[in-house]
């Protein structure tokens, strides 16, 4: 099957997995349901866990536990659009081709619309401990690791670099400190989860966690290649948004082709160590190829 047409049958699923966890949009706190349903529902490539999913598979993970982390890991993906697009972040108006959410419902609802998606994410992941059969261990400790890559050691924690620094210039290796964690922690997250729990040792959770951090380098270099290259037609989002915003990128501090080098070598270095681990998943292969062309 085509990598693009495999995509779209995994994003599918997704989306029908996440339905099954979303809130309902009832009682008097009605405002904050639909706020958090209309975000995750505007869509996105579902990346993570599809990611997840399919590590999981690699190593012969086939339960139902790991569903509530997949549905967990795109909520707190979400909530962290939700809070970049704010006025005192990036301020943006466009998100997944749909108006972002404080623009649809106003920056108090927004704030509190990433908040509670970050928790509810938290919610949702130790429905995991009511599955047939659980490993309480494996799920008690995956917990743990998706609040830590979220986390100020994670994705919030680069996040707060990329702000304080934003407007100035940033050397390179202080930007692949908030590549590694704003980006690449949520991904690392996806993929350690999909191993701890299809049953991967340690040595092997930890040979995981540098290839998504080698995929998360490349795919944050894409989004700055496609942030000057691409439409915002095409990415859903506006594009020149981080010279908007004065942001330093791997592309302004070495240019277009440079940047578009780093990519090819992040991924060839994923894919390479991905080679040494036990067993073969040619989709997380393809998925991981597909990072490098992708178009949004
Ligand atoms: C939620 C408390 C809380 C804090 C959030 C704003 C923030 C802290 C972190 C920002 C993290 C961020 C937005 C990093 C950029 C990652 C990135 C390249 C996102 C785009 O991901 P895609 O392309 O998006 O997978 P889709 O829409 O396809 O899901």
């Amino acid at each position: 099957m085509e990598t693009r047409e495999y995509m779209a049958r995994r994003k599918a699923e997704v989306d029908v997995l996440l339905e099954r966890y979303l809130p309902r949009e009832e009682g008097f706190q009605k405002t904050i349901f639909e706020a958090m349903n209309y975000s995750v529902r505007a869509g996105g490539k579902r990346l993570r866990p599809i990611l997840m999913w399919e590590t999981y598979r690699l190593f012969g993970g086939s339960g139902r536990e790991i569903e509530p982390f997949m549905a967990a890991i795109e909520m707190i993906h979400t909530s962290s659009l939700i809070h970049d697009d704010l006025p005192c972040m990036d301020n943006d108006e466009l998100r997944r081709g749909k108006p972002t959410t404080w623009v649809k419902y106003g920056y108090d609802m927004a704030v509190l619309a990433g908040d509670a998606l970050l928790i509810y994410a938290v919610e949702t992941a130790s429905k995991a401990l009511s599955v047939e059969t659980p490993d309480s261990a494996r799920i008690a400790r995956a917990i743990g690791l998706l609040a830590e890559k979220t986390g100020i050691y994670g994705m919030i924690g680069g996040q707060v670099v990329d702000v304080e620094l934003t407007g100035q210039p940033i050397p390179g290796e202080k930007l692949d400190f908030i590549y590694r964690l704003k980006t690449g922690a949520l991904l690392e997250a996806s993929m350690m989860i999909g191993a701890l729990l299809g049953g991967a040792d340690e040595e092997q959770l930890n040979i995981v966690e540098q290839i998504a951090a080698e995929v998360g380098l490349a795919f944050q270099i894409q989004d700055d290649i496609l942030d000057v290259t691409s439409t915002a037609g095409k990415l859903g989002k506006p594009v020149l948004s981080d010279e908007k915003n004065h942001k330093t990128t791997y592309v302004t501090l070495e240019g277009v082709e440079a940047a578009r080098r780093a990519v090819e070598d992040h991924s060839a270095r994923a894919l390479e160590e991905l080679s040494q681990l036990p067993g073969r998943n040619p989709e997380l292969e393809a998925l991981i190829r597909f990072l490098i062309a992708r178009e949004n």
